[in-house]
């Protein structure tokens, strides 16, 4: 690549080219190779949790709009994101705060950490939300979030912003009114797509998944129960996949979402995969040993496991894990892949 520098009728040439915008291709500098330049990075709850407490202070919910701490990776500064693709961010609310109505192309996830009290509405549907549980806010769906307990509220939020701003289709409207209008009773999108059944003549409408939460207590009994009575995998232990339940397919058409249980003792096999994914702690400690770094996790505890990565995991303790990852739009695209390594 360098015989371009090293020959001046050559260096004339590219500068030459430079004026028109023009490169030669032998001169580029692209990663030609996989994983994304984002690295390991862990966000401990323990540093998180006193300095939301302090935004909560500093700043109200209707100031903020969303009253979000944003985890950005450090070798991603002023993009936002914590991995290429994949936003992260904690967010808190007050007993009585609101907030107020929007929708956007981006889909979004809620994986609630902290507190309960608190309410997702979307598409006129109130989901109320425990520690645990997984809720989805689908693309351009309106959504609003409330607090009507008596403590402070967190959860992860998870997006797909890379996607709509990668294409130019990120467009984003406000609702006339802090508050949408409720309109269906909450457990609506329960009854009809979360109970192994669906509306007689339902065809899946959108991308994702119609079924607005995934409770913790459910999600949790399936893994321990898989844990008591199954071999673990060698590198994920006792891992799941949430589903859309009308088409089979990821929880959303970007982001794949799962749970895993880590049986205690646990020492998983090295594993690498092209999905990047954010993961966070819900239960017990272990360790996470992803490329260079180790990290020692506690619950609510974030990290990042970069794209092709070679990471493992060690639980001291029975441990619980929810991650999300960009491999449901490399699966659509034909692009994902993993190696197990030895
Ligand atoms: C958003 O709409 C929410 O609705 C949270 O709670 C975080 C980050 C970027 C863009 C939109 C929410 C967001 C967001």
């Amino acid at each position: 690549m360098t015989t371009a520098t090293t020959n001046p009728n050559r260096t004339e040439f590219s500068n030459d080219l430079a004026a028109l915008h023009m490169k030669p291709l032998w001169e580029r500098v692209m990663r030609l190779k996989p994983g994304t330049a984002a690295v390991p990075v862990i966000w401990r709850w323990e540093q998180a949790q006193p300095r939301l407490m302090r935004a909560a202070e500093l700043i109200t919910t209707r100031e903020a709009e969303r009253r979000v701490l944003m985890l950005e990776n450090p070798a991603l500064k002023g993009t936002t994101f914590a991995t290429t693709t994949l936003y992260a961010g904690l967010q808190v609310i007050l007993p009585g705060e609101i907030a107020r109505t929007h929708r956007h192309v981006p889909n979004a996830l809620r994986f609630i950490i902290e507190g309960e009290g608190a309410y997702s509405a979307v598409e006129g549907e109130r989901v109320m939300m425990k520690p645990g549980d997984f809720v989805t806010t689908p693309n351009w769906a309106w959504h609003d979030h409330g607090n009507v307990g008596s403590e402070p509220v967190v959860w992860l939020d998870g997006l797909d912003l890379a996607f709509p701003n990668l294409f130019g289709a990120h467009f984003r409207e406000e609702y006339p009114q802090e508050s949408q209008p409720v309109s269906h009773a909450q457990g609506e999108a329960g009854a009809r797509y979360g109970a192994n059944l669906l509306p007689a003549d339902y065809r899946p409408q959108g991308h994702a998944s119609p079924l607005l939460s995934y409770p913790y207590d459910r999600t949790r009994g399936a893994l321990e129960r898989l844990a008591r009575n199954s071999e673990p995998h060698a590198s994920h232990g006792f891992k799941l996949r949430y589903v859309n339940p009308a088409t089979g397919g990821h929880a959303f058409p970007t982001m794949a979402v799962f749970m895993q249980w880590l049986p205690k003792g646990y020492s998983g096999r090295p594993y690498r995969s092209t999905d990047g994914a954010v993961y966070c702690v819900v239960e017990g400690r272990g360790s996470a040993s992803i490329g260079e770094a180790r990290f020692d996790f506690a619950p609510h505890d974030v990290f990042v496991v970069p794209s092709w990565e070679p990471h493992q995991f060690r639980a001291d303790r029975d441990c619980v894990l929810f991650s999300y990852s960009d491999r449901a739009a490399q699966e659509a695209l034909g692009f994902w892949r993993e190696e197990t390594q030895q």
